[in-house]
């Protein structure tokens, strides 16, 4: 099977995989009892895919399971030509991880092309695989298989590519020779830890994924408060853990023409992603991996951003999302937004007014603690009045 093994990793790297390991398909026992103690402590983020046996125990996944094959993908970390963000023409980010085409769409398909070429080498063989949204813990496989080591910010680290790689796997019926899990080398450095803007990190290797930006602008809900300056101009994702990472220092791979990121995609002018329609937001932003929860994430994050920025020539957009926007976290959202600005006669009014307007309670609330912070009176029975001391 040696013979094999070796021809799988050739096909693999004409095929554009930067990195093959392989696995024993047993069961992820240290995962079992961490799943575990991340469940008990509320630290999971609900995006996680089936029962802590199921990921762990690839056998429920595919009878025959013999041996994992993990593959990762490099993907840039760098933009070729940045906007810039300025001054009336705030910029929001989205992460690296929704740089260019859906990474799941990329990873499938070369997935899809061993299997084939599995499928023909050995007749019978049967194969499973998963990029991201299946079971297995894409990671914990990747660590076993000597792709990379599993990192203090909980990433895999390959020697090669730092942690700017995608990671997916195929369980197989075939016995092949497992690789060996590399060794550990964050030592005594804490950075991603201390950097961590939300303390997530809330020990190496261990997210508090409530906690955590990445999660956080990918809920629907409204964020909770102590969180949305520190969410910065993030619409979707964060990266801060493994920008200040030193393994990373210097990595900037651009091996996947469908990887390469548009500029003004993914460092999008705020104040028009307020008023995409869905029609226009499916085209410009539906190939990214970051669109998979839909638009309202990010349009929150977007109406979050411009208050955190201070960007004071927002205002009128941000009341027009206060009055007009048929989603409550958007109105909430921008009331916030409104509060974080300077006092205007517009804002002044404009508060008030949607506060007589408002049929969401938690809404009313958001717009009555914005009032509150830009000091506007409100009168009882009578919010169109705005009083200001
Ligand atoms: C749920 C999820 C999230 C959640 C929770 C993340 C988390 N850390 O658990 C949220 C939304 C927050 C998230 C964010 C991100 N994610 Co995510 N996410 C997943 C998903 C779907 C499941 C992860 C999971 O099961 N977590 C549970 C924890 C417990 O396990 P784990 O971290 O995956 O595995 C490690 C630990 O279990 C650890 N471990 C096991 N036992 C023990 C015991 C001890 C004592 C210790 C210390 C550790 C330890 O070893 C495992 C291997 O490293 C995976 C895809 C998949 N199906 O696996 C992608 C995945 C992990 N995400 C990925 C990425 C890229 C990200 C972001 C970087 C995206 C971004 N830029 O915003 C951030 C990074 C945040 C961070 N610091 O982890 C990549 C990681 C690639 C890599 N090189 O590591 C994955 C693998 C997707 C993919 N297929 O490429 N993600
Ligand atoms: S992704 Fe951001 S918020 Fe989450 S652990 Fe890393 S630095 Fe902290
Ligand atoms: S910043 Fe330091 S501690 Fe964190 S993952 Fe990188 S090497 Fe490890």
């Amino acid at each position: 099977m040696e013979h094999l093994k070796e021809e799988i990793k050739q096909f693999a790297e004409d095929i554009g995989i930067d990195k093959i390991g392989f696995a024993s398909a047993d069961p992820f026992l240290t995962l079992k009892d961490r799943l575990q103690t991340q469940q008990e402590n509320e630290y999971e983020s609900g995006f996680e895919k089936g029962s802590i046996e199921e990921r762990t125990e690839p056998a429920l996944l595919l009878g025959e399971a013999k041996t994992i094959i993990s593959i990762a993908i490099a993907y840039p970390s760098k933009l070729k030509e940045s906007p810039p963000s300025k001054k009336g023409a705030r910029r929001g980010v989205f992460c690296r991880a929704s740089w260019g085409e859906d990474y799941h769409d990329v990873l499938r398909r070369k997935l899809a092309a061993l299997e084939t070429f599995l499928a023909e080498k050995i007749p019978g063989v049967r194969t499973r695989s998963m990029v991201d949204t299946g079971e297995l813990a894409d990671r914990a496989v990747a660590e076993r298989a000597g792709i990379g080591w599993s990192a203090k910010n909980c990433a895999i680290i390959t020697p090669e590519f730092g942690s700017y790689v995608y990671l997916g796997e195929m369980i197989t019926s075939i016995s092949l020779e497992p690789d060996v899990p590399l060794e550990e080398q964050c030592g005594t450095c804490t950075k991603c830890i201390d950097a961590c803007p939300t303390g997530a990190l809330v020990q190496g290797g261990q997210l508090d994924a409530g906690s955590c930006i990445a999660f956080l602008t990918q809920t629907k809900t409204s964020v909770p408060e102590r969180f949305r300056k520190k969410i910065g101009n993030r619409v979707y994702g964060c990266d801060t853990c493994q920008t200040v990472c030193p393994e990373n220092k210097g990595i900037d791979e651009h091996r996947h023409e469908e990887l390469e990121p548009d500029p003004e995609k993914v460092k999008p002018l705020l104040e028009p992603l307020l008023f995409l329609s869905n029609r226009e937001f499916k085209r410009l932003y539906g190939t990214m991996a970051g669109s998979w929860r839909g638009k309202k994430p990010i349009q929150r994050n977007a109406v979050m951003a411009l208050g955190t920025l201070k960007e004071q020539s927002a205002v009128p957009s941000l009341i027009k999302v206060l009055h007009d926007d048929p989603r409550p976290v958007l109105r909430g959202a921008a009331a916030w937004s409104l509060s974080m600005l300077e006092y205007t006669e517009a804002s002044g009014a404009a508060l008030p007014r949607a506060l007589t307007e408002e049929t969401d309670p938690e809404t009313s609330e958001e717009i009555t603690a914005a009032c509150e912070r830009l000091n506007i009176r409100l009168e009882e029975n009578n919010h169109d009045t705005p009083l200001r001391p």
